[in-house]
């Protein structure tokens, strides 16, 4: 996998495997933090946006596209939300989609590189809302994989992890062992989601990824939307659990509550997302191909 950033006048680029995603807009700030290089981006388009090392993590414009569903399928189908870990998530996106429940009681918010969170709370502050105030988010900044390995068993009802490409701080991410802890420290009745890449751009991880998170949960299954910013715009997002496929059946009532405010998201998209999976990706999981 490689990146490089390429300036073309105001145009700024993700560059992957011979294809530039890029928009018009100018930077407003470049930076290098202990961890990688963070880029705020004010793109005539999706407005302000967020870049880590040249990748395309969050817009203003785009953001609902993403976070509502990494977040909804999960929340609205576990047993209970009182407890929510989210790893990665500097933005504060997924924070703030969490708290449209009232049921969600605490949220920790474990995100690796502060200056993520700064920025954003800066030049994104309308993507985190009301996470930076809610007294329920409570944010540590640590390695989210020493996190994971450290917590007790059973200690959540949602386990989402909001991180970047598997490279740099977020390679840890992909692997067997952090599934397998995520696994030891869901509670029974509670949902796992990942953001599990493009089955375009990213055909390799997205298949290797859900076929690692099989390998440890006796449920486990993508779904299919689109964040039009990023590489290939076709994006997937995997859920799983203990119990049973719960991440497929919404609970009515907080589904009805929790659709009024969502743009992309609601049960009959969520249906049809999770059966979305294209022929291609169907036959490598079942080693077709
Ligand atoms: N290629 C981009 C993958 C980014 C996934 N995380 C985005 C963070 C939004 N909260």
């Amino acid at each position: 996998m490689t990146q490089k950033q390429t300036y073309i006048e105001s145009w700024l680029d993700e560059t992957h495997e011979g294809v530039r995603y890029g928009l018009e807009g100018k930077v407003l700030v470049e930076e290098k933090s202990s961890f990688q290089k963070i880029t705020i981006f004010d793109s005539k388009r999706y407005g302000k946006s967020l870049l880590l090392d040249n990748c395309w993590m969050t817009a203003e414009l785009q953001e609902k596209h993403y976070h509502e569903c990494l977040v909804h399928p999960a929340l609205c189908s576990a047993e209970k939300i009182s407890k929510v870990l989210i790893i990665g998530g500097g933005d504060g996106g997924t924070a703030k989609e969490c708290l449209k429940y009232k049921e969600v009681e605490e949220i920790h918010l474990v995100e690796i590189d502060n200056r993520v969170i700064e920025l954003s709370k800066k030049y994104l502050p309308n993507i985190g809302g009301q996470a930076w105030r809610d007294s329920r988010v409570q944010i540590t900044i640590q390695d989210g994989i020493s996190w994971v390995s450290n917590a007790k068993d059973n200690s959540y009802d949602i386990i989402l992890i909001d991180g970047s490409d598997p490279k740099g701080p977020a390679k840890g991410l992909f692997n067997k062992r952090f599934f397998q802890n995520c696994k030891r420290i869901l509670k029974r009745g509670g949902v796992f989601a990942t953001q599990s890449e493009s089955p375009e751009a990213f055909r390799k991880i997205h298949i290797d990824t859900i076929k690692t998170i099989r390998t440890v949960f006796d449920f486990a299954d993508p779904l299919y939307g689109s964040v039009p910013m990023y590489p290939s715009g076709w994006w997937s997002w995997t859920f799983a659990a203990l119990d049973k496929e719960r991440y497929k059946q919404p609970i009515l009532q907080r589904a009805t509550e929790i659709n009024k405010s969502c743009e992309i998201w609601n049960t009959r998209w969520q249906k049809a997302a999770f059966g979305a999976m294209p022929t291609f990706i169907e036959k490598a999981l079942k080693n077709e191909q």
